[in-house]
C-alpha cells in the first residue's frame, strides 16, 4: 500500500542546486522503537528537534508512503489544526525554540519490491536509506545535512529474528516473555539519516578482529546465511587490509568497538556505508574458486575497501546536499582504485579503471544524460548515482593528487579531514582544502566539476631536423553537452614524454599543463624526429588524437616505458584499423599481428598485462569512434580481426594455452595473471577457426577447478552453434541452479554473447522459470547485459529495444530505481541509423505514456528523447 502512494506522487519537481538553503530545524538526537515484523512493523519515533536561525517557518518532516498513526509534541497529542500532510510530507506548526516531536507509523516490509526504506529479502528484514528510503520509515527531515545521534531499539521474535544489528555499538538487549527478545544500539557520531540501517535476521557470523593503529580493538562481523560462511574469507581479508590502508595511506583510524557487514539477496546497487553496519549485495561478499571469477573476487575486494572506506569520506565528513555526492563518491572511488592497484598490479588495475570509465562514462558524457560531475539539477536522485559521479569524479580527485604530488595531496586531504570532521561539506570544500593543503591555485581546474561532456585533445607535433627543435601544439574542445551549449579551457593535466626512436628511450616524463584553448610547447635537443607518448597513465581524462602513424604506435606498442601507454598505443593501433575497415577503407591489419606477436613473446611483461594489452577493443568501443554506429559492420570487422589474430599466431595461442594449465588453484597475482591469460589464449585459438576449437573450450570448461576459466571456456562457446555449447549451458544450468549467483552467470553468458539467435534467446530466458523481476541482479543479468551487447540489442529489427522497453515498464510498477538503470542505452539512437533511431525513440515514447510511471523512468526516458 506505501507504494501506491508514492508512484501517485504528484507531477516531478526539478530540484536545483542553487535552491540551497540551510535547514529550518535540525534534529540533534532521535530515539527510534521498531516493532519489527515482515507483515507489519510499527516505528515510533522521538525526535528532539531544534529552530535554526530566527524564522517562524513550520517543521516539516518527509514522508513517502507514511500514514501517521500517532503524533505529539512535547508529550502531548497533537490537535487537527497544528499539523497537515504535504504531498506525503508532514508539517507541524511550532512555537518554541526546542520540542521534542512524537510519531508513530506502520509499515509493511514484505510487500515494499522498492527495496528502499525497510524490506523484507530472503527471510530476513534489512533498510536502505541512501538516498531518500528514510523517509519511507518514519517522518524526518530527509537531507544529508540533518546531522543527528541515533539510539534505536529493536523488537522481534527470536527464533525468527535471533540477530537484531544496528548502527553504532550495541548496549543492552534482552528476551520478552512471549517469544520475543530486543536490542538496542546507540551511534555516538552524529550522522545524515541516509546512513541510518538495521538488520534483523538468522544468519551465522564470520568473526575476526582488527587492532587499531591507536590500540584499540574493533571486532569484525560478516554476517552471511550459514552454508555461505566458508565463502566470507575474503571478504573479511579485504576488510582488514582496508583498514590497516586507510591509516597508513590516509591516517585514518576506525572509530567504533565494532563494525559489521551482512550480506543480502536483493539490492538495488552494490553495497553500502551506513555507519558500523555497512549493507552488501552479496554478490560483492561472497567468494569461493568454484563460484567466484577472478573478476568477481576483485569485486569483493574493491567494494569491501570502498564502503570502509566511506567511513571517513561520507560518514565522518558528509555532503551537505546530494548535488555534493561525487564528494563523497569521487573521492571514495579514487581510494578504493589505489587500494585494489597497492594489493595487485597498479598498470594492470589502471587500465581496467580507464576501460570502465570510456566504456560507461565516456558514453554518458557523449549523450542525452551528461550531466556534471557536481550536477546543476535533479527530478529523482537516484538517477545520479552516475559513472559521472562516481568514475570521472576520481579521475577529478586523481589529477589533483597528480598535480599536488604525494605530500601535498595527503597535506590537502588532513586538511579536508581535520576542518570538516563531524559536517556536511562540499565539493568546493574539497577543492578549498586542496589548495590551501597543497599551495595550489584551483581556479581554472573547478571548471571540471561545472562543465559536461568529455574534453578532445588535439596533439600536433613537428620537428624540425635542422635545429633539432620540436614544436607541440596542443588544442582542447569540450564539446556541448544540454543546457551547456558553450564551454571554456579546462586545465588539463598531460603526462608526456618524447622518444628517440632510435634508441627506444627518452629524456623525462613532463607533466604539461594546457590551459588555453590552444597551446604549444617547445622542446630542444631532437636530432630525430621524436615519437610523442602522451596522456601517460591517463592522466587526464580526455580523447586524445595525435598525428602520430601506425608505425608510431606500434612502436609505443613496444617501447613505452609507461604501462599504460604501452596498451593504449596498442588499442589505437586496432581502433585505427577497425574503424578504417567499418568505413569499408583498406587497413593494414597486419601490423596488428605483428605487434601482437611482439607483445606475448616478450618475456618480460606480465601475464595480466599481455592478456589486457592483446584484448580487441569491444565493440561498444568501437561505436563511440563513430559518428553513426554501424553495429553489423563493427561486429564483422571486429569478429574477421578477431579470426585473423587467432589464425595467424595460432601455434602461439596453442602453446600460451597449454603452459598457462596450472597444477592446482591459487589466488596469488601470478596465478591470476596466467588464468587471464589462458582465457585470451583460448578466445582467440576458437577463434581461428582451428577444427577443434569447441572441444578444447569445452575440456576447458569440464576440467577446470574455478570459475574463472569455466565461464570463460562458457562465454567463447556460446558465441558459437556447436554441441558443445549447448552441453556447456546444460551442465552448468544444473550444477548451479540452487545457487542464485551463479545461475546469474548463466542467465548473462547467453544475454552478452554472440550466437546468432541472442534476441530469441534473450527473449525465452526472460520467461525462464528462474527468472524473475524481483531480484535486481537477476534482471541485471539478463537485461542489463543484453543492453550492453551492442550487436545483439541493437538487432535490425528492433525486436532487442522492444525486450528491454517491456522490461522497463513491468519493472516499474515494482522497483522504479532499478528499471531507470536501463533507459540510457536506448538514449543513444542519435547515434544510429534513421530505422533503428526511429524504432528507439518509438519505445521511449511508449515508456513515457505509461500512466503512472515513476519519476525515475520519468527522468531517465524524457531527457533520452531530447
Ligand atoms: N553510497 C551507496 C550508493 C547508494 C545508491 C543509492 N541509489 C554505495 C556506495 O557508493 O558506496
Ligand atoms: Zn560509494
Amino acid at each position: 500500500m506505501a507504494d501506491m502512494q508514492s508512484t501517485q506522487a504528484a507531477a516531478p519537481m526539478i530540484i536545483r542546486r542553487t535552491d540551497y538553503r540551510p535547514p529550518d530545524w535540525l534534529v540533534p538526537d532521535i530515539a527510534l522503537d521498531f516493532d519489527l515484523d515482515p507483515a507489519l512493523t510499527r516505528v515510533r519515533a522521538r525526535l528532539s528537534v531544534a529552530r535554526n536561525g530566527d524564522h517562524d517557518r513550520p517543521l516539516r518532516l518527509d514522508g513517502d508512503g507514511l500514514v501517521p498513526l500517532e503524533i505529539a509534541v512535547d508529550g502531548v497529542p497533537l490537535a487537527q489544526t497544528d499539523w497537515h500532510m504535504e504531498a506525503g510530507a508532514m508539517i507541524i506548526a511550532l512555537s518554541g525554540d526546542i520540542h521534542v516531536v512524537e510519531t508513530l507509523v506502520e509499515l509493511v516490509p514484505e510487500s515494499n519490491s522498492k527495496l528502499m526504506g525497510l524490506y523484507a529479502s530472503g527471510g530476513l528484514l534489512c533498510t536502505q536509506c541512501e538516498a531518500e528510503g528514510f523517509r519511507r520509515i518514519t517522518f524526518f527531515p530527509d537531507r544529508p545535512d540533518i546531522l543527528s545521534r541515533y539510539d534505536v531499539r529493536m523488537i522481534a521474535d527470536k527464533a525468527r529474528f535471533p540477530v537484531l544489528l544496528a548502527n553504532g555499538d550495541p548496549v543492552e538487549n534482552g528476551d520478552l516473555d512471549d517469544g520475543r527478545h530486543w536490542a538496542r544500539w546507540t551511534d555516538p557520531y552524529p550522522k545524515p539519516c541516509y546512513l541510518f540501517a538495521l538488520v534483523a535476521a538468522d544468519l551465522a557470523c564470520n568473526e575476526d578482529r582488527f587492532v587499531t593503529m591507536s590500540g584499540r580493538e574493533v571486532r569484525l562481523g560478516i554476517w552471511v546465511k550459514e552454508p555461505d560462511l566458508p565463502r566470507t574469507g575474503h571478504a573479511m581479508e579485504a576488510l582488514k587490509n582496508s583498514m590497516a590502508w586507510d591509516e597508513r595511506v590516509y591516517g585514518r583510524e576506525y572509530d567504533l568497538d565494532v563494525f559489521n557487514i551482512v550480506a543480502v539477496a536483493d539490492f538495488n546497487f552494490g553495497a553500502m556505508e551506513n555507519k558500523g553496519l555497512n549493507i552488501f549485495n552479496s554478490r560483492y561478499i561472497l567468494a569461493d574458486p568454484e563460484t567466484a571469477t577472478d573478476i568477481d573476487y576483485d569485486g569483493v575486494e574493491g567494494v569491501v575497501a570502498h564502503e570502509y572506506f566511506h567511513n571517513w569520506s561520507g560518514n565522518r565528513v558528509t555532503c551537505r546536499d546530494w548535488f555534493q555526492l561525487s564528494l563523497k563518491e569521487g573521492f571514495t572511488v579514487f581510494r578504493d582504485q589505489n587500494f585494489s592497484a597497492d594489493m595487485g598490479s597498479h598498470a594492470v588495475k589502471r587500465i581496467e579503471d580507464v576501460r570502465i570509465l570510456r566504456a560507461a562514462q565516456f558514453q554518458e558524457d557523449s549523450g542525452p544524460l551528461a550531466h556534471p560531475v557536481r550536477p546543476e539539477s535533479y527530478m529523482e536522485i537516484s538517477n545520479f548515482y552516475t559513472a559521472t559521479i562516481y568514475n570521472k569524479g576520481a579521475e577529478l580527485i586523481r589529477m589533483m593528487a597528480l598535480m599536488l604530488g604525494p605530500e601535498r595531496f595527503r597535506a590537502g586531504t588532513d586538511l579536508y579531514f581535520d576542518r570538516h570532521d563531524g559536517q556536511a561539506a562540499t565539493c568546493e570544500d574539497f577543492v578549498r582544502a586542496m589548495e590551501e593543503g597543497g599551495n595550489v591555485d584551483l581556479t581554472q581546474f573547478r571548471r571540471w566539476y561545472e562543465q559536461a561532456g568529455t574534453p578532445r585533445v588535439r596533439a600536433l607535433m613537428t620537428h624540425d631536423p635542422a635545429s633539432g627543435q620540436v614544436e607541440l601544439t596542443l588544442e582542447q574542445h569540450v564539446p556541448p553537452t544540454p543546457g551547456q551549449p558553450d564551454k571554456k579551457p579546462m586545465a588539463i593535466p598531460l603526462r608526456t614524454a618524447l622518444f628517440d626512436p632510435a634508441t627506444g628511450t627518452h629524456h623525462g616524463d613532463q607533466l604539461l599543463m594546457l590551459t588555453e584553448a590552444r597551446q604549444s610547447f617547445r622542446f630542444e635537443g631532437h636530432v630525430a624526429a621524436p615519437v610523442l607518448s602522451i596522456n601517460r597513465g591517463f592522466s587526464a581524462p580526455v580523447i586524445m588524437e595525435t598525428n602520430g602513424s601506425q608505425a608510431d604506435l606500434a612502436f609505443l606498442s613496444a617501447h613505452d616505458d609507461d604501462a599504460f601507454g604501452r596498451y593504449e598505443a596498442m588499442q589505437q593501433l586496432m581502433v585505427n584499423v577497425l574503424v578504417a575497415q567499418v568505413a569499408g577503407r583498406l587497413a593494414d591489419d597486419d601490423a596488428v599481428v605483428a605487434a601482437i606477436r611482439h607483445t606475448i613473446t616478450d618475456p618480460g611483461l606480465d601475464a595480466a598485462f599481455v592478456a589486457e594489452t592483446i584484448r580487441l577493443p569491444s565493440e561498444a568501443y568501437l561505436g563511440d569512434q563513430m559518428t553513426l554506429v554501424d553495429p553489423d559492420a563493427i561486429h564483422a570487422a571486429r569478429d574477421a580481426l578477431q579470426h585473423k589474430i587467432g589464425a595467424a599466431l595460432e601455434p602461439i595461442w596453442r602453446d600460451i594455452h597449454a603452459r598457462t594449465k596450472a597444477g592446482g588453484f591459487a589466488l596469488s597475482p601470478a596465478a591470476k595473471s596466467a588464468r587471464k591469460l589462458r582465457n585470451t589464449a583460448l578466445l582467440y585459438l576458437v577463434a581461428s577457426g582451428t577444427e577443434d576449437g569447441a572441444q578444447i573450450a569445452f575440456s576447458q570448461f569440464h576440467e577446470a577447478d574455478n570459475m574463472t576459466e569455466r565461464q570463460a571456456a562458457l562465454g567463447t562457446l556460446v558465441n558459437g552453434t556447436s554441441p558443445e555449447r549447448d552441453a556447456a549451458l546444460d551442465i552448468f544450468y544444473h550444477r548451479y541452479s540452487g545457487d542464485a549467483l551463479t545461475l546469474d552467470k548463466w542467465f548473462q553468458t547467453q544475454a552478452f554473447g554472440f550466437h546468432p539467435d541472442t534476441v530469441e534467446l534473450v527473449e525465452e530466458l526472460g520467461r525462464h522459470k528462474d527468472f524473475t523481476l524481483s531480484n535486481p541482479n537477476r534482471v541485471r543479468s539478463l537485461y542489463g547485459a543484453f543492453a550492453g551487447n551492442q550487436w545483439a540489442f541493437h538487432h535490425r529489427s528492433g525486436k532487442g529495444y522492444r525486450l528491454v522497453a517491456d522490461c522497463i515498464l513491468a519493472l516499474d510498477r515494482l522497483n522504479p530505481q532499478t528499471a531507470a538503470r536501463l533507459v540510457p542505452p536506448m538514449g543513444r539512437w542519435k547515434r544510429f541509423d534513421a530505422d533503428r533511431a526511429a524504432m528507439m525513440r518509438a519505445e521511449l515514447e511508449r515508456i513515457l505514456a505509461q500512466p503512472g510511471l515513476s519519476k525515475d523512468v520519468t527522468e531517465q526516458a524524457g531527457k533520452s528523447l531530447d
